[in-house]
């Protein structure tokens, strides 16, 4: 089986010139988010004039969306960080990168002497993500000083993709992409593509994207919200907020009963028994009455799977960010294997990497184990390395974490228990803050990397190009040098490193010597290509001979799906069909990226999505001062009251500093036993009218 796309054959994409410089014009990619949209940038000199789409990227095909074109202001904002800050006497000053290094050096050694290289962490998050270079060599030099101590955004965004991935194929980046060339019928679920252009896997160009599915196929939106992509689906069920993991127990019950492909399970699936049982008691009343859908709507969905014969599914936060995340991801994936959808043509691939090759690796199968969390919060669970967020706060209060690095990330917005989280943020000795642009850690950083931007860096999509929509990668040159004495994120790692003699770098490298392209030679050299081809063609494509069945023969255990693993068993016996109140639920916007502030003019606003009916039950008219509570805390806001929304369910954003959705979220109430995930979707919530006065 061949994967050909339609325009990746497109004459031209792979023989184009490499690095299209036509006159000030420079052809790169946004790395915002991982759509990482083809752009071309225009230059005057040092000037960012002009950022638009390029119209021969292979997948973007000329689409961006605003905050992509907002890069060239983003890169002459006057609140960018120009120069490393140091903290003295209260005060952040400009200094040299080499007085602030000599500073660190001192503070972390006497840290390390006096506690243990434990009590010195990194919290590496989504900006960091889109830096191969600064995170590896950040990652790196944090391995070589001994420290367990490694936190990342992936504990608050999806740890259940990963933990299920891993129990049930035994290998946690296993990722499930549409087969866009021949789709059939696909399910989004919690996931809204058109604004947040995707959750692990990337919807670049997204309205197109949606179109054509239901133009090829059928796109059936799960989601409380009419959101932008359900505005544009097949069809929209908007079941009650957290109910996801019902509908899919019965619509896998069923299908064990008509509809699943019984020969393939009998060679393929491990445990399909105990996966019938855990499904039994999800019949059609029970479900739709939990869910609040309609029972024919349920049937419609149940007969279109036994129409289509196969399923494409794809989750984002407002399942993964839910108390049943786990079970919801795992009926998904039974959904799909029950159905055979899986590694096959019509249901979905497994994206075999280009920068990772991963179809030829040798995998030895993991169970989806994990160890015991840090000693403030043991019951937590370490995986992959990584203690989750929800740990954080008690380890700094209980003094074990002395010094944090935070690379491109921010706690403040993006933590639970956002006054807790100010308050841990001021309790560390040191706090180096990684970033391009003053935000609420500012105020609490002791250190500060002021780091290059994407427009000033050379980068290469290591970990992200997997989920793109064709098996490729792409260049990224530096299109204007670092502006005043920004450096780039990896160059402090290393040259603290030389100074405790650690090789960051690898090879004979230094901080002074190195240049990105250096670095990037060790991951391009690495992949299915060579970095000197990636450079000069800026755009690869690579052809797969086989983009189905790879991940049967080399990845699951005997060629089987273990298709109920014992710990989502035990978790699904525990749920209860109770329906629940009022519940707070997340979703993006266009115009801003969690909290990055970029200057698209127009800004979003943090209103609280309300329904007219819950609305008049608590007196509230729109644009009126509200405050919603939760058992954690409480947070005032403005309604804007919706139709848009279902009932039983309110939306707030995340990312905003004054109506900071973290002030209701918790590190204990609802984290979830098997991930450590915070329970940011489906959360109890009440909300009450302030007065006009403001209480
Ligand atoms: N413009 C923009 N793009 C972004 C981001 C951003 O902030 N702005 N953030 C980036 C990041 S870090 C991430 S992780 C991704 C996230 O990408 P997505 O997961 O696509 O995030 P959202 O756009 O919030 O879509 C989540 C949807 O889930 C729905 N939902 C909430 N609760 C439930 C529920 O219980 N059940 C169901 N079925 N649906 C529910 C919400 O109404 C919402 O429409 O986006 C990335 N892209
Ligand atoms: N209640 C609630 N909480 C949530 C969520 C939710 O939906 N609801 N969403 C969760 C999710 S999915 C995520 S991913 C997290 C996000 O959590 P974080 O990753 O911690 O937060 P961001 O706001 O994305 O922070 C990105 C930072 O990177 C900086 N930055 C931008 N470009 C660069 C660069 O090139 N280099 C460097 N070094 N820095 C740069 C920005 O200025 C910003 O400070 O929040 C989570 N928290
Ligand atoms: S969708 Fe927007 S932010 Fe994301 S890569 Fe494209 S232009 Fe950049
Ligand atoms: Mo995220």
């Amino acid at each position: 089986m061949t994967f050909a796309r339609r325009n990746s054959d497109d004459p031209g994409i792979e023989e184009q010139d490499p690095l299209r410089v036509v006159g000030d014009t420079v052809a790169t990619h946004c790395r915002i988010c991982e759509a990482l949209c083809g752009i071309l940038v225009e230059t005057d000199g040092d000037q960012v004039v002009a950022v638009r789409g390029d119209p021969s990227d292979p997948v973007s095909a000329g689409y961006t969306c605003p905050k992509g074109r907002s890069l060239g202001l983003l890169h002459h904002d006057p609140r960018r960080y120009d120069a490393p800050l140091l903290r003295r006497n209260d005060d952040l000053t400009p200094v040299s990168w080499e007085a602030l290094i000599g500073d660190l050096d001192g503070a972390l050694r006497a840290i390390i002497d006096d506690h243990g290289p434990d009590a010195v962490g990194i919290y590496s998050a989504t900006a960091a993500a889109f830096d191969a270079n600064g995170k590896r060599a950040a990652e790196r030099w944090h391995r070589l000083i001994g420290s367990k101590s490694k936190y990342s955004s992936g504990s608050i965004d999806t740890p259940c993709k990963p933990m299920v991935a891993e129990m049930m194929t035994g290998f946690a980046g296993s990722v499930p992409a549409i087969d866009r060339e021949n789709p059939g019928l696909v399910l989004l679920v919690g996931i809204n593509p058109v604004v947040s252009h995707g959750h692990l896997n990337a919807f670049p160009n997204p309205v197109v994207a949606i179109r054509d599915l239901t133009e090829l196929g059928e796109v059936w939106v799960l989601d409380p919200r009419t959101s932008e992509t359900a505005q544009l689906a097949t069809r929209h069920i908007a079941p009650r907020a957290g109910t996801d993991w019902a509908v899919f127990a019965y619509l896998v019950r069923e299908l064990l009963i008509e509809g699943a492909d019984h020969p393939y399970l009998a060679e393929h699936a491990d445990g399909l028994s105990r996966l019938a049982e855990a499904v039994a008691p999800y019949d059609l009343t029970t479900v739709g009455t939990f869910a609040d859908v309609a029972p024919a709507d349920l049937v419609d969905l149940l007969e279109a799977i036994r129409r289509h014969g196969r399923v494409a599914v794809q989750t984002g936060t407002g399942v993964t960010m839910s108390a049943a995340a786990n079970l919801t991801e795992w009926l998904t994936w039974a959904l799909q294997i029950v159905t055979h959808s899986f590694d096959v043509p019509g249901g979905s691939w497994f994206h075999p990497g280009f920068l990772r090759s991963l179809d030829e690796r040798r995998f030895s199968p993991g169970v989806g184990g994990a160890e015991p969390g840090p000693d403030s919060r043991p019951e937590l669970p370490r995986r992959l390395g990584e203690y989750p967020v929800s740990a954080m706060l008690d380890e700094i209060e209980s003094g074990n974490l002395k010094a944090l690095f935070v690379l491109g990330g921010n706690p403040i917005t993006a933590f639970p228990e956002a006054d807790r989280t100010r308050k841990a943020m001021e309790q560390l000795d040191v706090l180096v803050v990684a970033d391009i642009f003053t935000n609420q850690m500012t105020r609490y950083a002791s250190h500060v990397f002021a780091c290059t931007d994407q427009l000033e860096r050379s980068d290469l999509p290591h970990f992200i190009d997997q989920f793109l929509p064709i098996v490729m990668t792409k260049h990224a040159r530096a299109v204007v040098a670092p502006k005043a004495d920004r450096k780039p994120m990896w160059w402090p790692f290393a040259a603290l490193g030389e100074r405790w003699g650690l090789n960051v770098l690898g090879d004979d490298l230094t901080a002074d010597s190195a240049t990105d392209d250096d670095l990037l030679r060790k991951i391009g050299d690495r992949s299915r290509s060579d970095y000197e081809t990636i450079k000069n063609q800026r755009v690869v494509i690579h052809t797969p001979s086989q983009i189905f069945g790879w991940l049967h023969a080399q990845v699951l255990p005997e060629g089987k799906w273990r298709i109920a693993p014992e710990p989502l068993v035990e978790q699904l016996a525990e749920m209860s069909t109770d329906p629940t109140g009022l519940v707070l639920i997340p979703h993006r916007q266009m115009r801003h990226l969690n909290s990055v502030f970029i200057p698209t003019g127009r800004t979003d606003s943090a209103g609280i999505l309300i329904h007219p009916q819950d609305a008049s039950t608590s007196g509230i008219e729109h644009g009126d001062a509200v405050l919603v509570r939760s058992a954690s805390g409480a947070v005032e806001g403005r309604a804007s009251i919706t139709e848009s929304i279902r009932p039983g369910a309110i939306s707030l954003p995340h990312g905003f500093s004054e109506t900071n959705v973290g002030a209701l979220t918790s590190t204990t109430v609802g984290v979830d036993a098997l991930t450590g995930m915070v329970l940011q979707s489906g959360l109890p919530v009440s909300v009450e009218r302030l007065g006009d006065d403001g209480d």
